[in-house]
């Protein structure tokens, strides 16, 4: 998979070459390029907001910048079609189900705003372009970020873990996208390791006992009532995976 970001912090994204991310690039699972928003600026201080029309605080981001930074971006390779997301607090919420869609792609490209958001002619522009895959534009929760760089991180993580080989651990993944069906109604219950007594507190019994029947359903009991505890909105199925 191919992952371009435009930002004018690329400093934000020195964390892909960390950890899991790390991996997957040095492994050639993952292709990643950052690119400079202010080097497709062309005033004298590389200017990339101006004022909002209609009025109101702060600024927005003008769309000449952007539209040169991503054609340039596609231009570099014809054969793909890539996929525009554009993080915003406005978006529908990104989830697991977006995750997995998104993971079956080749080309994402994300646009990370800043000040009031991106003038919204780039996304509408983008979404009619053929040579492209369509723009997404999402948000990562009901919070109000500074930027779209942290949600994009959080996007690339979540999307990556998923590319075959990326994580070592295959059963961890093939867990989750039983939870994916399921993330929607449940979370997971509580997870033990050694030792088996820690500061006067054990570990439950019944996962020392081998009975690898009365284990599982230990821990879906676990997971209802974790799920009934801390996210009841799962529980009462009034969420967005159920269509
Ligand atoms: C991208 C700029 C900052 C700040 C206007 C918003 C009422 C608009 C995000 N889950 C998420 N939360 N925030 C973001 C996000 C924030 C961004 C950008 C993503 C680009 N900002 C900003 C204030 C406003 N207010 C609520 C008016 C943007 C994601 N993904």
């Amino acid at each position: 998979m191919r992952i371009d970001v435009v930002t004018i912090f690329p400093d934000y994204f020195m964390p892909l070459a960390l950890s899991l991310l790390g991996k997957a690039s040095a492994a050639g699972l993952i292709e990643v390029h950052i690119h400079d928003l202010r080097t497709f600026a062309h005033d004298r201080h590389n200017s990339v907001d101006d004022t909002p029309f209609g009025g109101g605080p702060g600024m927005v981001m003008g769309p000449q910048p952007w539209g040169e930074a991503l054609d340039e971006i596609a231009a570099t390779n014809n054969a793909l079609r890539p996929v525009l997301v554009v993080p915003t607090p406005s978006g529908a919420v990104f989830d697991q189900r977006m995750a997995q869609a998104w993971s079956t792609h080749p080309w994402l490209v994300f646009a990370c705003g800043r000040y009031e958001g991106i003038d919204a002619r780039v996304a509408q522009h983008y979404a009619g372009r053929s040579d492209w895959a369509g723009v997404r534009e999402v948000g990562i929760g009901d919070y109000v970020l500074a930027g779209g760089e942290v949600a994009t991180l959080v996007m690339v993580e979540a999307v990556v873990r998923l590319l075959p080989g990326v994580v070592g651990n295959e059963a961890s993944v093939t867990d989750d996208s039983f939870a994916a069906g399921s993330m929607a109604q449940l979370v997971e219950g509580p997870v033990f390791t050694k030792p088996q007594e820690w500061r006067g507190l054990e570990v439950p019994e019944v996962l020392l006992s081998g009975h690898h029947g009365r284990i599982a359903s230990w821990r879906a009991e676990q997971a209802r009532l974790r799920t009934a505890q801390m996210r009841p909105e799962l529980a009462a199925g009034t969420h967005g995976l159920q269509h």
